[in-house]
């Protein structure tokens, strides 16, 4: 075969790393179930690059270069789980399948697993910047062997979007390590545009701002280290009109959020790691709380209280001076955000010995996916002035920047709880951080909760670590060590 790569499964995430890898001069054989859809690219963009059309796998396969390199694109879970079953059959040993669907973590250590035993390579890459990205430079995030990598590496690092000279695709880890941080980025992504909803709910209901007086506020926002994508999209989103009504296209949208699932994944694999993704989990209720339509249609007249007016609740603060309180809040709870997410990265890199450099995602995620932002190159220096790291509210820099907007972070929270605004993600993670700073928690309390009703014992703060007591509640009250 002639072909440096091969991509099976060509809708549009396919279609489009399909002509990325042409244009930039690999020549790429094509690959899907029904032949319409090469057909389709081949007679729209077959003169970008060199492509290698092909009908069935066998002479797919058999148009591919040694060791061959194949990208399935095809739909996630059982549809990928065919392809490489087909794939397999038709390669030799030494030869590369790649998934670059979403899939789940776990789906990917099995196929890894599975594949290796038969001397195959099988590299899971997160993929992310949606369509765009994939045309013209996404985020690559590929997991699998280093022997893989080292052939596969390049031609990735070829069409992944570029950083000062950098590109955004490296080589993650083992296994299921390369899907794990794409689901990751999600989640992160989920709290992102949560924290900006309610920044943009807080600017509405609060301000009475409409639309476009938003817009204008997310675009000087975008002038400032809360430079990102999301900020920026924001803006055009609320500048857009209605073709219909002429008036805000947002205004117009069912406000139900969907979700395909990669947010809800990033959720469970933190509570089986015990990792506290507080502000990512409200992001996935949230969206979950908005969709709960027949349920809010019934609980739309619930009562709200007696609340302030608006004046009293900004206790004598201007509405400029709100606006800056709400970007402020808006760039504390996102370092949350980024400090929750890459904690969550550390934990499933130590529990399966992938070994991931946080430096690495900072460095990638730089541009290309969907929460490509200025603010990651702090991130990038943080870890590498300090590869340990044990948070990264602790980094010199961003501890000052949370230090600095602490009042503001706590007068919007305080605002929004008093008229009644609800902001989950703002307040959960103040009450996140607040609670990892806090001297004491009263965690003792359930401790000793836990050991009245089920002798579950309990540690002592002038006791070494790990030593453990107990009291003999109905039994006369008596400490002993367990
Ligand atoms: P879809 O997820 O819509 O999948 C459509 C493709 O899967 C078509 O090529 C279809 O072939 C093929 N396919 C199906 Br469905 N069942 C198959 C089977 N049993 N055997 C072989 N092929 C089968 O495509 P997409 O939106 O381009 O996404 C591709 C992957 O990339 C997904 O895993 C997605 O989650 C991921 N992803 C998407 C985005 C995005 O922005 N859309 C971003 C990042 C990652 P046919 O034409 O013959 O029906």
């Amino acid at each position: 075969g002639r072909a440096q790569i091969g991509v099976t499964g060509l809708a549009v995430m396919g279609s489009n790393l399909a002509r990325n890898l042409a244009r930039h001069g690999h020549t790429v054989a094509l690959h899907n179930r029904h032949a319409d859809k090469t057909d389709r690219l081949i007679a729209e963009h077959g003169d970008e690059g060199d492509f290698v059309r092909t009908e069935s796998i066998e002479e797919f396969v058999a148009a591919l270069q040694k060791p061959r390199r194949a990208l399935i694109m095809v739909k996630a879970g059982q549809p990928t789980d065919q392809v490489i079953e087909q794939l397999a059959a038709a390669m030799e040993p030494g030869d590369i399948i790649i998934d670059g669907g979403n899939a789940l973590f776990t789906d990917t250590i099995r196929r890894e697993h599975a594949l290796r035993e038969r001397g195959l390579h099988f590299v899971g890459a997160g993929v992310s910047g949606g369509e765009v990205g994939a045309l013209e430079g996404p985020s690559i995030m590929p997991g699998g062997s280093v022997e893989s990598y080292k052939s596969l590496g390049p031609l990735l690092e070829s069409i992944a979007a570029q950083v000062d000279g950098t590109p955004c695709c490296t080589h993650i880890g083992p296994d299921g390590s390369g899907h794990f941080v794409k689901m990751v980025h999600n989640g992160i992504e989920y709290s992102d545009m949560q924290l900006i909803g309610e920044a943009y709910d807080l600017m509405r209901r609060v301000l009475g701002f409409d639309a476009g007086r938003i817009a204008e506020v997310f675009r000087d926002w975008n002038g400032t280290e809360l430079e990102s994508y999301l900020v920026e999209i924001t803006a055009e989103v609320l500048d857009k009109s209605d073709p219909q009504t002429g008036g805000p296209l947002v205004d117009v949208i069912v406000d139900a959020a969907e979700q395909k699932g990669t947010g809800r994944w990033t959720v469970k694999a933190a509570l089986d790691l015990g990792v506290p993704v507080t502000g990512i989990a409200e992001a996935v209720f949230a969206r979950a709380l908005s969709g709960a339509r027949t349920q809010r249609a019934a609980t739309k007249g619930l009562a709200g209280g007696t609340l302030p007016t608006v004046a009293e609740a900004l206790g004598g603060h201007s509405e400029t001076e709100f606006i800056e309180d709400i970007r402020r809040a808006l760039y504390a709870s996102k370092v949350i955000a980024y400090a929750q997410g890459f904690d969550e990265i550390k934990a499933g890199s130590d529990e399966h010995g992938w070994g991931v450099k946080p430096v690495d995602l900072a460095t990638i995620w730089r541009g290309g996916c969907i929460i490509r932002a200025r603010f990651l190159d702090r991130i990038r220096e943080a870890y590498t002035s300090n590869p340990e790291l044990p948070s990264l509210v602790l980094d010199p820099f961003f501890r000052s920047a949370i230090e600095e907007g602490l009042d503001s972070w706590r007068r919007v929270v305080a605002a929004a709880v008093r008229l009644g605004v609800p902001t989950p993600g703002f307040s959960s993670s103040l009450a996140y951080y607040d609670g990892l700073r806090a001297e004491r928690l009263p965690a003792a309390l359930t401790q000793g909760q836990r050991d009245y009703f089920g002798a579950h014992t309990y540690e002592r703060v002038d006791a070494p670590e790990g030593k453990k007591f107990h009291i003999l509640w109905s039994e006369g009250g008596a400490e002993i060590e367990a």
